[in-house]
C-alpha cells in the first residue's frame, strides 16, 4: 500500500505502508506483517521465501532491524498458503536472514491470528512453512501448543574444540532449524553470564565452520544451545540459545526445545508423551513432549504463552536513508 506523505523539493514522495502486529513469547519478540508486503508469486512457501530473499530483502530489514526493530526480533510475513488444507502460510526472518521454522514465532502468530479473528476452526490453525506444515492450538488457559515438523538427532556426543573454552561434548539435531546442543561444559548458564555464553556460542559456531560440520541435509548449524540444570525454578533444564544473528533467544526456543526433545527421546531418556519443562535464560517456560505420527516420525509438541503487545503501521519513506533499516550497506 503506497501513500503520499511528504514533499521534498517539489517532488511528491511515495510512502509505502506496512501493517504489523507485535507479540512476545516468553520475552522473545515476534512481528507479523499482515498487510503491505510484496507480491511473491504463486510458488511454494520455500520458493516464495527465495523470491523474498533475492528480490525484496528490504522488507526483512525494514521490519526487524533498527530503527524500527532490534536484533532480538523475529519477523514473519503472513502469506496465502499453497497447501489447500492450511489456513495460512508464514515466512520467518531475523536480523541476518531467513529462518526455516520458528516455534516461539508460531505461538506469537497464533495469538496474533486470534487478535485478528483469523485463526482456524476451534482455535486450531494449520500453518504452511517453507519446511512443512505445523499446527497451533489455543488451549482453554490461553496457552498455545505448536505441533512442530518432524525432529531428529544427526550427531551424538560430538567432541568439539572451542577456541578459548577447550573441548565440549555436544549433539547436533534438527527441530525445524539446525542446532548444536552442548551439555558437556563448565559454563554457568545464568542471566548474569550472557556475555560469556554469547562468546562461547560464537566460538562454537566458528569451530563447526572450521571443521566443516553441518546438518545431515548439508544445512548450516546456525543455532547453538547450552543446557544446565534449572536451579530455583520448576523446570527440567535451563538453556541459553544463540540465534544466527548474534542475539540470544529470550524464550526457551521452540525449535531448539524440539531438537532437545528428539535427543532425549533417542537416548531413551524421554518416553513418548512425557512432559519436559524447558526454561529460558530469563526463566520463561515451554512444556514439550514428543509423539509419533502415522509415518513413525517424531513430532515435538511445544506449549507456551504469548501476548499481543503492539499494532502499528510502518511508513517506508524512500527519502529516509534508514528506510530499510540499518544494515552494513547503510553504514558509511
Ligand atoms: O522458538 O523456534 C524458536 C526460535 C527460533 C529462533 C528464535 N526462536
Amino acid at each position: 500500500m503506497a501513500g503520499t506523505l511528504g514533499v521534498v523539493a517539489d517532488e511528491v514522495v511515495d510512502v509505502r505502508r506496512l501493517q504489523v502486529i507485535d507479540s512476545h513469547t516468553g520475552g522473545e519478540p515476534t512481528r507479523i506483517v499482515i498487510d503491505g508486503g510484496p507480491n511473491l508469486g504463486a510458488g511454494t512457501l520455500a520458493e516464495r521465501r527465495d523470491v523474498l530473499r533475492e528480490e525484496h530483502d528490504w522488507l526483512r530489514s525494514a521490519v526487524v532491524n533498527e530503527p524500527r526493530g532490534s536484533d532480538a526480533f523475529v519477523g514473519g510475513l503472513l502469506c496465502a498458503p499453497t497447501d489447500a488444507t492450511c489456513d495460512v502460510g508464514i515466512i520467518y526472518f531475523n536480523n541476518t536472514g531467513y529462518l526455516n521454522m520458528c516455534v516461539h514465532g508460531t505461538i506469537g502468530l497464533a495469538v496474533t491470528l486470534d487478535w485478528l479473528g483469523r485463526e482456524g476452526k476451534d482455535g486450531l490453525t494449520r500453518i504452511e512453512t517453507p519446511v512443512g506444515v505445523v499446527t497451533s492450538k489455543r488451549l482453554v488457559d490461553g496457552r498455545v501448543t505448536v505441533a512442530n515438523v518432524p525432529s531428529y538427532r544427526s550427531l551424538k556426543d560430538l567432541r568439539l574444540q572451542v577456541d578459548g573454552f577447550g573441548e565440549v561434548v555436544a549433539d547436533v539435531a534438527w527441530g525445524g532449524n539446525w542446532f548444536l546442543l552442548v551439555q558437556g561444559h563448565t559454563l554457568e548458564v545464568s542471566y548474569a553470564n550472557i556475555p560469556t555464553l554469547t562468546r562461547f556460542c560464537q566460538a562454537a559456531r566458528d569451530s563447526l565452520e572450521r571443521e566443516g560440520i553441518r546438518g545431515s541435509d548439508g544445512g548450516e548449524i546456525d543455532h547453538v544451545e547450552v543446557f544446565a540444570s534449572a536451579e530455583g525454578i520448576e523446570a527440567d533444564s535451563r538453556n541459553f540459545v544463540l540465534c544466527p544473528g548474534g542475539a540470544y533467544d529470550r524464550s526457551p526456543c521452540g525449535t531448539g526445545t524440539s531438537a532437545k526433545l528428539a535427543c532425549l527421546h533417542e537416548s531413551g531418556l524421554l518416553p513418548e508423551g512425557q512432559v519436559w519443562r524447558q526454561a529460558s535464560i530469563l526463566g520463561s517456560l515451554f512444556e514439550g513432549k514428543v509423539v509419533r505420527d502415522e509415518q513413525g516420525q517424531l513430532i515435538p509438541q511445544i506449549t507456551g504463552s504469548a501476548f499481543v503487545n503492539g499494532e502499528s503501521t510502518f511508513l517506508l519513506n524512500p527519502n529516509d536513508p534508514f528506510c530499510d533499516g540499518i544494515t552494513p550497506k547503510t553504514v558509511c
